[in-house]
């Protein structure tokens, strides 16, 4: 034993010194903090062992974002119990790691187990708890609470000269083959997407801005009373939920908000009013916001209870909520932000994401979360007005679907004038902004085709894409954005 105790500590002090997740490479300190459970687990690790079988999750993939070094809120896992677990082996769990429950992410109606959110005792190896968790028989999974950041780059040129290239076509005046060719849908006649709502997974939308306020959808089911009258455990929320503040102001960073309100206006920014910009849907479309990205990022806890929040919207109520945006990435893998992108495919939501902006390939290193298998997914990648693919876009052969406008866009944003917040307009680049003009079109070809299901809008959006040789042999569908295709 004693010559396996010193192997154990000569391996974990090189384990230690080469990664970053720990934050001391101090042996003494480990051994206080560190449980024998997971210390053998993290020696099988080192050796490249499994240990249990794995019921639930991938613990392999979970272990392997951490050791890459993903960001991650120190201290916390995401712990989904096994169905049919009662509330006494929840917290036997609980009191096992010596951890503080910070919340529920996902409450276990009926016999299913509950997702926590739990903070384990400050040092406490992650990788190791999590190896250690996966197999015990009360849990189905455990990850780490993976935080996000929105996927634009801003290039600064507020108030610049308001070419909305991305919504050119080539037959438009004035035109650019490379934009989504939503300007021709409109002059067929198409500006109205009435019926149909689209979900803003972001940070929050200055739900007053000029170009927005018409198309930001208000709640019929939980009027502003103090009482949640739909019973969705969110007190009046009228235009959506911020789940990073847990308000019902989905504008509570005021004008930092900057991002969700660009992306929203590329969505829907109100068309024909003479002033600013024109969202792929003009008129009709209804704008709900999931706000979850604060001036920090996002978390997965959070991301997970807005994607639920969208699919029981549409569930309960049969609000025609067709697509949520998602402009944002980061943080490894996570089975229960799969499983609740899952759950909205049940219910007939896209999940249009952005790929990211590290110009990597998506197929041999994965994005999340764009690379995640549902069907539902639509991952979208950015091109600049010259139609090459933008520099800094991710890509893949079978992993990213579609190119779409995404290099000085300009959109609605809010912006500070004398303590107050007031309408404006900027151009920002990125895959963020490439995405919304696919979140658009979604919307754009259901009100076209109403009871059109999930998987026909996402097979006629990548149907109709045209054939570009920048997005060739780079995306699933080898093309760009069409959205005067269907
Ligand atoms: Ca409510
Ligand atoms: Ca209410
Ligand atoms: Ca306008």
């Amino acid at each position: 034993m004693l010559s396996k105790d010193i192997l154990s500590r000569e391996i974990l002090s090189r384990q230690f010194s080469n990664n970053t997740l720990f934050n001391s490479g101090d042996s003494k300190l480990m051994d206080r903090i560190a449980g024998r459970a997971a210390l053998v687990t993290a020696i099988l690790a080192t050796l490249g062992l499994s240990s249990a079988a794995f019921a639930g999750g991938r613990p392999d993939a979970v272990i392997s974002g951490l050791n890459a070094g993903r960001a991650h809120e120190a201290g916390e896992l995401l712990i989904k119990f096994r169905d049919g677990t009662t509330a006494t082996d929840q917290d036997g769990v609980r009191r096992g790691m010596g951890a503080q429950k910070l919340d529920v992410v996902r409450q276990g109606r009926g016999g299913k187990g509950e997702m926590a959110l739990m903070r384990l005792p400050a040092g406490a190896d992650l990788a190791g708890a999590v190896r250690v968790l996966s197999a015990n028989p009360n849990v189905e999974y455990a990850e780490p609470n993976w935080t996000y950041q929105h996927t634009a780059v801003s290039n600064d040129t507020y108030y610049t000269n308001g070419s909305l290239w991305g919504m050119y076509g080539d037959a438009t005046t004035p035109a650019n083959q490379f934009g989504s060719q939503a300007a021709e849908a409109w002059a067929a006649g198409h500006t109205d997407c009435s019926g149909v709502l689209v979900g803003v997974i972001d940070e929050g939308i200055y739900f007053n801005h000029t170009d927005l306020a018409a198309n930001i959808w208000t709640n019929p089911y939980d009027p502003a009373d103090g009482v949640d009258n739909d019973g969705n455990g969110y007190v009046d929320d009228i235009r959506g939920w911020d789940f990073d503040g847990n308000s019902n102001n989905i504008n509570s960073g005021g004008a930092t908000d900057d991002h969700g309100t660009h992306v929203s206006g590329t969505i829907a920014g109100v068309g024909g009013n003479g002033t600013g910009v024109a969202g792929v849907c003009w008129s009709g479309v209804k704008l709900i916001s999931g706000r979850f990205l604060g001036r920090r990022g996002g978390t997965t806890a959070n991301a997970i209870k807005a994607v639920d929040y969208f699919t029981d919207l549409k569930t309960r109520h049969g609000l025609n909520i067709v697509a949520t945006n998602n402009s944002w990435g980061g943080g490894g893998f996570s089975q229960g932000l799969q499983d609740a992108i899952g759950r909205a495919n049940t219910a007939g939501i896209l999940f249009i994401a952005a790929a990211g902006n590290s110009g990597a390939n998506n197929d041999t290193t994965a994005s999340y979360p764009s690379n995640y298998p549902n069907a539902n997914i639509v991952a979208v990648a950015a091109l600049a007005s010259n139609g090459s693919l933008a520099s800094y876009s991710q890509y893949g052969a079978t992993t990213v679907d579609i190119c779409a406008p995404g290099s000085a866009v300009f959109s609605t944003v809010p912006v500070s004038s004398k303590g107050a917040i007031a309408s404006g307009y900027a151009s920002y680049s990125g895959t963020s902004m490439a995405t919304p003009h696919v979140a658009g079109a979604a919307a754009l070809y259901a009100s076209s085709h109403p009871g059109a299901n999930a998987a026909t809008i996402k097979s006629a959006i990548l149907g109709s894409a045209v054939p570009t040789a920048s997005c060739n042999g780079k995306v699933v569908s080898n093309g760009r954005l069409n959205a005067s295709g269907f």
